[in-house]
């Protein structure tokens, strides 16, 4: 069959549109898997954001899909449901297929919507082999009722197949990178790509969305398929690696062995971003330079907050201290820290927000990645701010990134909420500049940022604030952002709400959507979460582990995970 699958243009006002566009991996692992007799091409719109009708219009017309795949995390099914309906409206025969995060934790609510009119094909879960099943059941060889993980329509409603066990890794082929369609993907002009080397994480904090694709399970990929991938990805040209693991620290000893079999490479200027968690690298005080002789460069953390008690509301675990140790050992290594941010929890107020921009700066981090807690569908967090009556736009999903406020605090209005994180990040943060690491790891651009584009930036935000005030200013650069992922020119924003001096609208979101996107979550309803008491128990079961409700140790297929 003749087969096309779409990652979606729509980015984050936080990292900046040209710093960072990426592929899609699960696209390109759903590739690897399938058969080789169909024919399959990848057109990932994060590097054709600028003509995504065109670039569509062209993708069909040249590759002439018998079915279309679409990937999106929540806030681009928006983007994802426009896609469909075009699609429909410009070849009405093409059949229609949507996976990824939205589909994984939204597939009854999504099946019941409107909406579904024009999807054929919902799968939940992990599809690098359900995909492939699906064309085997089109081409007549199976039955759609026999592939797991898919919902598919029977006279005209859709049908829900039982959840797909877990995969055995050991069966997942390599990515297939060569479908894709277009190139120029990029880390600051770097060309880059993505790879993992596990799936799973064994935490559980509660505003989190993974546990609903993995359950609390960790499956590792042997070293030597690791190896061969970032073989196959740098014989293609690509020194710059994202490593998509959720939380690669979980077995560190297994780590640290794989950064010394990556340095024992000894390819030269192999770069790699990572994933951790602050008690992992903590965990170990050889490992970071470990890590930075294998060639990562940058890594991500997951710390969160500063405060003990918005740490605990998030189940973060206490972790203040390790977090201070783990920086201050990345930073004496060479690596730059990115350090994930949430804000806007229930009792923060404009000090503690200020506070822990704080805390971020003082420990010397090189990039704060910050996001206002959002409660993501079918999460614990999501009941805990609903029950206390916190969410202020709880279903226009479009504004679901992180960045948009979707809740108030107990002291705070959505729009307070924005402006003072906002008002924070500037006041505390600035206009970053490319020091340290960052200019060892990127000097040309890093030249051209601190001497060129940052100056440009800072004139410009002086002359902005003289012309307009800050307010003004406030306003002018959020209406900016919302419209971000505006690709077909019919996005409604009420400007309003960034008006600091009207009362406004409550939240950016529009309270009438819930009927385009199909019914509230589940969870909204009941009162235990009723997606982890079916699926989770069936996963736990097959990795042999024990029932995740109880909080027994978790399913692993990692001998030796350390205690987290
Ligand atoms: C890597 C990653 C990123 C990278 C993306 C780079 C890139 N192009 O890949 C970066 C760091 C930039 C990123 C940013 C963000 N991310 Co992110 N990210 C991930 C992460 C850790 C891994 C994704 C991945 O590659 N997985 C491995 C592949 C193999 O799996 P997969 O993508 O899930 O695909 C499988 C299935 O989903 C399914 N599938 C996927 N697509 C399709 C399509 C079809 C047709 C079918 C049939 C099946 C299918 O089959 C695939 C194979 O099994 C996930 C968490 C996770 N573990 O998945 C979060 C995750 C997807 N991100 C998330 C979020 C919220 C964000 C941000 C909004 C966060 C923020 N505010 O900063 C931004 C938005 C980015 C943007 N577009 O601007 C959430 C999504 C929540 C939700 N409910 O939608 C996740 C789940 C994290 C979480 N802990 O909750 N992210
Ligand atoms: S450590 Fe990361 S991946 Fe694991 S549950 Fe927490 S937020 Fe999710």
């Amino acid at each position: 069959m003749k087969v096309l699958l779409f990652s979606m243009p729509d980015v984050i006002p936080h990292i900046a549109k040209r710093q960072w566009e990426a592929p899609n991996l699960g696209l390109s692992s759903i590739a690897g898997n399938i058969d080789g007799r169909h024919q399959v091409a990848i057109a990932d719109l994060v590097v054709r954001q600028w003509s995504v009708p065109t670039s569509m219009r062209r993708c069909l017309k040249k590759y002439q899909p018998e079915i279309v795949g679409l990937s999106a995390m929540i806030f681009q099914y928006f983007t994802a449901r426009k896609i469909a309906r075009w699609i429909k409206r410009e070849r009405p025969g093409t059949l229609i297929a949507l996976g990824g995060y939205h589909a994984t934790t939204m597939y009854q609510e999504l099946a019941d919507s409107p909406e579904s009119e024009v999807l054929d094909f919902i799968f939940h879960g992990e599809a690098d082999h359900a995909f492939d099943e699906l064309l085997d059941a089109l081409e007549g060889r199976r039955t759609l009722e026999s592939v797991r993980g898919l919902s598919y329509k029977q006279n005209g409603v859709f049908r829900h197949n039982p959840s797909r066990p877990l995969e055995d890794v050991r069966e997942i082929s390599l990515p297939d990178r060569d479908r894709r369609v277009y190139g120029g993907y990029h880390f600051y002009f770097d060309k880059t790509d993505v790879m993992e080397t596990s799936r799973g994480c064994l935490l559980r904090c509660n505003f989190c969305s993974m546990n609903q694709m993995y359950g609390t399970s960790f499956r590792t990929y042997s070293t030597d398929r690791v190896l061969a991938d970032i073989q196959a990805m740098y014989r293609r040209g690509v020194h710059h690696i994202l490593v998509a693991d959720d939380n690669i620290t979980l077995d560190v000893p297994r780590l640290a062995e794989l950064c010394d079999a990556i340095a024992a490479l000894k390819h030269p200027n192999l770069q790699f971003i990572i994933q951790a968690s602050s008690a992992g690298i903590a965990k170990d005080a050889s490992l970071p330079r470990r890590m930075a002789d294998a060639g990562v460069t940058q890594v991500f953390l997951g710390i969160e907050n500063g405060s003990e008690a918005n740490l605990k509301q998030m189940k973060k675990g206490k972790i203040v201290g390790v977090t201070q140790t783990a920086v201050k050992r990345l930073i004496d290594a060479g690596i730059i820290v990115a350090g994930g941010m949430i804000t806007g929890l229930p009792d923060d107020d404009v000090a503690s927000i200020r506070r822990n921009y704080e805390f971020f700066v003082e420990m010397g981090i090189h990039n704060v990645l910050d996001q206002i807690i959002t409660p993501y569908p079918n999460t614990e967090m999501r009941q805990e701010l609903l029950s206390d009556g916190l969410v202020t736009n709880p279903y226009d999903y479009q504004w679901y990134n992180g960045y948009w406020p979707q809740v108030r605090t107990r002291h705070l209005s959505s729009k307070e909420l924005l402006f003072a994180r906002w008002k924070a990040k500037r006041d505390l943060v600035g206009v970053w500049r490319a020091d340290g690491e960052f200019q060892r790891n990127f000097p040309r651009w890093s030249w051209f940022w601190n001497n060129v584009l940052r100056n440009i930036i800072i004139l410009n935000e002086r002359r902005m604030l003289w012309m307009y005030g800050e307010k003004g200013r406030f306003k002018r650069q959020m209406k900016q952002w919302a419209q971000l992922n505006d690709y077909f020119g019919d996005m409604v924003v009420d400007e309003d709400f960034f008006d600091l001096d009207s009362d406004g609208p409550e939240s950016l979101g529009n309270s009438g959507t819930e009927r385009d996107f199909g019914a509230p979550p589940r969870m909204d309803s009941a009162n235990k979460p009723a997606f982890v008491s079916t699926r989770d128990l069936r996963w736990s079961r097959r990795l042999g582990g024990t029932d995740v409700k109880t909080g027994e140790p978790a399913p692993t297929d990692s001998a030796r995970v350390d205690a987290v």
